[in-house]
């Protein structure tokens, strides 16, 4: 089973800064934590981090051929990138949204995802944990266990 894990903006300064929001790891530290947990749950993981909404969708298009199933957090483009939303609604692979904030107890602009209704589900609120949450689930949807 092939997953992809893919960071949006500002992602690749995690662990420099906000710690009290994201964390003091690393997006490397995460990736490697995430990989080792992937192995211990026969999952290949492979990771993608961008800054630039083009080249999140080349490869959300990439993806719907090479994986099982993607994990994404947009970072801010959640909350207003209609063209990563079309692009997830045009693939047929399960996608899961993920962020490390709970984006509800944050600005009002954080509450609304416009990826939201185009995904499988949405796990926030758990730090990085919530990326291997989401691995479970997607182990779940792929194995077709009813999800
Ligand atoms: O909670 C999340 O995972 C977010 O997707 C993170 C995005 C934010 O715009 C979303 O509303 C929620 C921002 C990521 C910025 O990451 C930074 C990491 C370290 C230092 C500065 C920014």
């Amino acid at each position: 089973m092939n997953i992809l894990i893919i960071n949006g903006p500002n992602l690749n300064l995690l662990g420099k800064r906000e710690p009290h929001i994201y964390g003091t790891k690393s997006l490397e530290d995460i990736n490697e934590e995430l990989k080792k947990f992937g192995e211990d749950n026969g999952v290949k993981l492979d990771f993608f981090q961008s800054n630039h909404e083009g080249e999140i969708i080349d490869k959300i298009h990439q993806a719907d051929v090479s994986y099982n199933g993607i994990i994404i957090n947009p970072g801010a483009f959640t909350h207003y990138s209609y063209a990563i939303r079309d692009a997830i609604a045009s693939i047929s692979v399960p996608v899961i949204e993920v962020h490390l904030s709970n984006i509800f107890s944050r600005e009002d602009f954080r509450h609304h995802s416009v990826i939201s209704p185009v995904v499988k589900g949405q796990i926030c609120g758990f730090g990085s944990f919530g990326y291997k949450l989401a691995v479970y689930a997607l182990i779940e949807i792929i194995d077709g266990n009813g999800m």
